[in-house]
């Protein structure tokens, strides 16, 4: 034992019988609180009593299941933020990352609750209580991505003019964030005058993206595209997302580069440009 009352986090796994990546996943969670001291980790032996304990919210903590989509829409429509939040943590201390409970376990829920609203199988109202707790568990799992360090450059995200849909660029700017990057993040229905503003403040910007959700919403996404090209023709535009089909799509929109249907694939496309590509 590294010290009277704390563990190293080898030490921790093996008094909880589980993995050393198990219980450092913990950590990286904050399931289990622990500080670093001298470039390792140590925890405080009572903090292991804590994770230690049976009661029902340690149990799901230390679930190494991952959620199932349908359990997870259940609370979505159900409104209930804390018990969906539960189930994000037991996703974090399964094999799941932040980035892919961001876009293996929310994203396909909220595709599956478009589905049933679209069969009339949930009302407007489930799909609004819905999309409201969503917001708030993609927004408290934004300090999962923070980063420190050197910035790579900005990165505006929007959804434009009449596109209500704001939780995909919620979940992209997390993305992103995670990466290095600096993300003006503008949200739904954001004006082209808006876009162009934000865009004259920036001073190392890598790209715009906008995502296109609704089909509807995709051609005053063109006059965006259009405005922020006239008052920054060097700077380019991305854009992606459920609307917009492909790269032949994407071209008829006036963007320089389409970024598909993921926003992993966003990612991949700025560090391109990034690189020189
Ligand atoms: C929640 C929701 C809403 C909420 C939005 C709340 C909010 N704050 O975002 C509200 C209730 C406002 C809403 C309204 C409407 N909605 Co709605 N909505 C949904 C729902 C259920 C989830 C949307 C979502 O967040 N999906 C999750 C994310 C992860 O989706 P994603 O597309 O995979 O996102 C990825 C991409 O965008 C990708 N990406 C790729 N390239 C790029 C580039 C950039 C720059 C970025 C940022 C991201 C990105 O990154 C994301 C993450 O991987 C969908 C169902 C669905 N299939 O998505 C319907 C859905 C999108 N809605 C739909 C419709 C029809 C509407 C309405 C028209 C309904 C109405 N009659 O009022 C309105 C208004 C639409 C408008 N004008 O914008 C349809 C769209 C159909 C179509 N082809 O146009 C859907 C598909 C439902 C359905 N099955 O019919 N909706």
């Amino acid at each position: 034992m590294t010290d009277q009352g704390y563990l190293t986090l080898p030490e921790a796994a093996e008094e909880l019988g589980v993995h050393y990546m198990t219980v450092y996943r913990y950590v990286r969670t904050g399931q289990l609180p622990a500080e670093r001291v001298g470039g390792s980790w140590r925890v405080e032996r009572s903090e292991l009593e804590n994770l230690r304990r049976p009661p029902s919210v340690a149990t799901s903590r230390r679930a190494k299941v991952r959620p199932s989509r349908d359990r997870l829409q259940s609370r979505l429509v159900a409104g209930d933020e804390v018990g969906a939040w539960r189930l994000i943590e037991a996703a974090l201390t399964s094999d799941m990352t932040p980035e892919s409970v961001l876009l293996d376990l929310i994203g396909p829920t909220l595709h599956s609750i478009g589905t049933e609203w679209e069969r009339g199988q949930l009302s407007v109202a489930d799909e609004h209580r819905a999309s409201a707790v969503a917001t708030r568990l993609i927004g408290r799992l934004g300090a999962r991505f923070a980063r420190r360090g050197v910035r790579r450059g900005t990165v505006i995200l929007a959804a434009g003019p009449g596109e209500r849909h704001g939780l995909p660029v919620a979940i992209a700017a997390n993305l992103l964030r995670w990466r290095g990057f600096t993300v003006v993040e503008l949200g739904a229905d954001t004006p082209g005058d808006a876009l162009v503003d934000a865009v004259g403040r920036e001073q190392s910007l890598v790209a715009v993206g906008l995502a296109c959700t609704s089909s509807a919403a995709s051609t005053s996404a063109r006059r965006a595209i259009a405005q922020v090209h006239r008052a920054a023709p060097r700077v380019p535009v991305l854009v992606g997302g459920a609307a917009v089909t492909d790269g032949d799509h994407a071209r008829r929109l006036g963007a320089d580069r389409y970024t598909g249907k993921r926003a992993d694939e966003l990612v991949s496309a700025i560090e391109d440009i990034v690189a020189g590509g």
